[in-house]
């Protein structure tokens, strides 16, 4: 039996809204979990990328990772990374921030190196760097390796930083479809998905412990149902018990609507409920509010409203004000994804379809390096260069 914990998308360095206290929460839940993984006596530990946020990470970001690994490392818990979208760069001698930490017990999967073996459990770790959805193919040679290589082992685990069809099938985002994954690993230590999801899937269970704070405002359901924090696993072949370690130390996020005819009742009302977090000395929440109904003043009568009520009961608060009609202009409006326009675009033809929305996810993530290779690799593929 072996005993392992597994996180993921730490984000480190992040500052959402651009508040100093959010950069601060990041790096709070980054502690809490590596304490509890401690307290839980574990054997090593799994991190599936995106430990930071930015591609070359602020010093802030990277002494707070230092101390979390140093406390790892006085604990003799070594731990297993790979790198995630928020690093990807193919370019030769292009360095990961996460080298800075091998002398504390880092070891970096997908790189050079793609497993590492523990003999005393026959086991076999398997790790593969983040790859966009235009190198999907070199994905899945490089999968199969794996594959073979595990299977001279009893208990296998692959770690891995990509979307898959079945749980990001609305953003056209995934880079792999879940019956393109081998089938016969004990664990799969999955990250770039911010939800919490467990399953069945080959030898055992696939998971994403989801990320340790929310990082984006669609995480907040997901945060509710199941809230943020990391999986702790025990593994003996395909006798698995995962269980769901929760974060405490979590900024809650509160969603509220406002209805103009009654909105001093409705404000005070919130302003009750947002009351026990001062009395209870917790995290001031985040706020988004939405106002709806007839309006019969400008927004800023409303605004200033809201802002009376939350202003000190709150961290942040985000105020959206919805008129009625637009509102169902906008559900009338039809849901498409990317990849399907771009089919529809290209004719199916695949090499293109993915070659653009690729280009595309890098550039949505401000990743001008990762566009840039990916779009000089296409073009060196198609034509030979005449200069
Ligand atoms: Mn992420």
């Amino acid at each position: 039996m072996v005993r392992f914990a597994h996180f993921s998308d730490t984000h480190l360095g992040y500052r959402q809204y651009n508040i100093e206290e959010r950069e601060g929460d990041f790096y709070e839940t980054f502690h809490e979990t590596i304490d509890k993984i401690i307290k839980e006596k574990v054997e090593f530990v799994i991190h599936s990328g995106d430990l930071f946020e930015h591609k070359r990470p602020k010093v802030e970001a990277l002494l707070e990772a230092q101390k979390g690994f140093i406390k790892l490392k006085n604990n003799n818990i070594p731990i297993y990374c790979v790198a995630g979208n928020h690093y990807l760069t193919l370019r030769k001698g292009a360095v990961l921030p996460q080298r800075l930490f091998l002398d504390q017990g880092l070891k970096i999967l997908g790189g050079k190196e793609k497993y590492v073996i523990l003999k005393n459990h026959d086991l076999f770790i398997g790790g593969l760097s983040f790859l966009p959805r235009y190198y999907s193919n070199q994905l899945k040679v490089k999968l199969e390796k794996l594959s073979k290589k595990a299977n001279n082992y009893k208990n296998k685990i692959l770690v891995l930083h990509q979307g898959l069809d079945t749980h990001l099938p609305y953003e056209g985002a995934f880079e792999l479809r879940l019956t393109e994954l081998p089938r016969n690993f004990n664990y799969y230590a999955m990250g770039h998905v911010h939800r919490r999801i467990k399953e069945r899937y080959g030898g055992g269970f696939l998971c994403y412990p989801g990320s340790t704070d929310i990082w984006r405002s669609d995480e907040v359901d997901d945060y509710k149902n199941k809230s943020k924090g990391f999986n702790l696993v025990n593994l003996d072949n395909e006798d698995i018990n995962i269980e769901w370690i929760n974060l405490e130390t979590t900024r809650r996020f509160e969603e509220f609507t406002l209805q103009t005819e009654k909105i001093e009742m409705e404000l005070e009302k919130y302003k009750e409920m947002l009351a026990h977090y001062t009395q209870n000395k917790l995290k001031l929440p985040i706020v988004r509010m939405t106002i709806q109904g007839e309006m019969k003043f400008d927004n800023t009568y409303y605004a200033n409203q809201v802002k009376q009520a939350l202003e000190d009961l709150t961290l942040f608060y985000k105020l959206e004000i919805t008129h009625k009609e637009i509102k169902s202009e906008i559900e009338e409006m039809k849901t498409a994804n990317l990849n399907e326009i771009l089919a529809e675009i290209y004719e199916n033809k695949t090499e293109l379809v993915d070659f653009t929305s690729s280009l595309f996810t890098q550039l949505k993530e401000r990743n001008l390096e990762g566009a840039t290779e990916i779009a000089e690799d296409f073009f060196q593929k198609r034509w030979k260069n005449d200069n």
